[in-house]
């Protein structure tokens, strides 16, 4: 049996891993380790303990809590670590900095120190795109590039995944680190572009594009990122990092043009609203390391995939109607009222 620590499991990409190692490697048994801040939804990961038995426990914890950090991993001596527990919306970190550096940047490093501590054999770090900066008209990111993060969300994730280089260097901690682009699919929080344009069109509510909407992103489905995450857990090189992307950059406009089109609403919902400060204009990932290396590839197109996400959304407005709580309301109303 692999005994895995997942951080962050009942978010958006966590909640979609947990499910995929479960379903797909019967040797893994996982700890699921969450705040449950707004971002986290128990109900997520509900009925995970029945359907597999034995394997699959709900911790509730903060990564930056020392003592209950090293607690746990005495307790449990956990084989590997893959740390996805964040505050991960750039809007919110442009208006707060300080949790972010909290979780982000702390509790990454005490989570290294129990990993040391504890001899774990491998930490994965799951990181981002966003720690290159931003690209213009031409290229690539590729794992060799200079950091150069724009908000305070990227600088914390780009500090983490500086902290991971000098725990390799410095201690041989075992430690792989990669990086994706924009994921989208099923248990996404309403504050990100797909989901929130979504509800809007959904609701025909305003739909807020940032600035002329020309910024350009390049879309992976969720499934195809947890997949590579655990390739790079079991085949990855130590104190490696790989790029992850999707082969899909389309401008914000082009998307949320395709989302009122299969909604059936009328494009006139679309509002341009005063663009995000320090706004990064594109990212596109260079993914032939692990291409190369590991075998990986993104397999899911994204006509096929916002078409199934649009459809999870449509069905399931008992799961968005729960996440959407005052606290939702109110940073909708900060963010959005009379932008
Ligand atoms: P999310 O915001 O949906 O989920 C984050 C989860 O972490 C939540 O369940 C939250 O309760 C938990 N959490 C927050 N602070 C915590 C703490 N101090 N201790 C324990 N748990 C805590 O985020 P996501 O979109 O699922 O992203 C997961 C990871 O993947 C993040 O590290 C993010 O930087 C990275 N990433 C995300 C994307 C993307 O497009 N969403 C792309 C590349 C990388
Ligand atoms: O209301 C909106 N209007 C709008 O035009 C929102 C929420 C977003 N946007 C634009 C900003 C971006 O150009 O859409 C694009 C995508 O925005 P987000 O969904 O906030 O994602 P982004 O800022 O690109 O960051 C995401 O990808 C990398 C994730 O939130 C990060 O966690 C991940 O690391």
């Amino acid at each position: 049996m692999i005994k895995a620590l997942i951080t962050g499991g009942c978010g958006f990409i966590g909640t979609n891993l947990i499910r995929y190692v479960l379903s797909t490697y019967s040797d893994w048994r996982v700890v699921n380790l969450d705040l449950l801040t707004y971002a986290g939804n128990i109900e997520n990961t509900q009925g995970l303990e029945e359907a597999y038995p034995g394997r699959y426990t709900f911790v509730r914890g903060d990564i930056a809590d020392a003592g209950l950090i090293d607690d746990l991993f005495d307790r449990q001596r956990f084989d590997i670590v893959l740390n996805l527990a964040a505050e991960s919306h750039v809007d919110r970190s442009i208006e707060d900095p300080s949790v972010f550096l909290r979780t982000n940047v702390l509790g990454t490093q005490i989570l290294l120190d129990a990993a040391l501590k504890y001899k774990v054999e491998r930490l994965v770090q799951i990181s981002t795109d966003e720690v290159y900066g931003s690209l213009g008209k031409h290229g690539q990111f590729t794992e060799d590039m200079n950091l150069a993060p724009n908000s305070p969300y990227s600088a914390s994730k780009a500090s983490a995944d500086l902290l991971i280089r000098a725990y390799v260097k410095t201690y041989g901690l075992d430690a792989v680190i990669t990086r994706c682009s924009n994921n989208y699919g099923p248990y996404q929080f309403p504050e990100k572009l797909i989901p929130l344009m979504v509800l809007n069109a959904y609701e025909d509510k305003e739909l807020p594009v940032y600035g002329d909407g020309k910024n350009i992103r390049d879309w992976i489905y969720v499934g195809d990122h947890c997949r590579g995450i655990i390739m790079v857990a079991q085949s990855g090189v130590g104190g490696e990092i790989y790029n992850m992307g999707g082969d899909t950059q389309m401008e914000n406009i082009e998307i949320v043009r395709m989302i009122l089109d299969y909604i059936h609403k009328p494009h006139s919902l679309i509002k341009f609203v005063k663009d995000r400060p320090g706004h990064d204009f594109r990212y596109a990932m260079d993914y032939s390391k692990i291409e190369t290396e590991l075998g990986w590839c993104p397999a899911v197109k994204f006509e096929e995939g916002i078409e199934a996400t649009i459809k999870w959304y449509l069905e399931n407005k008992r799961w968005w109607e729960a996440v959407r709580t005052g606290e939702y309301m109110n940073y909708y109303e900060r963010m959005y009222g009379g932008r």
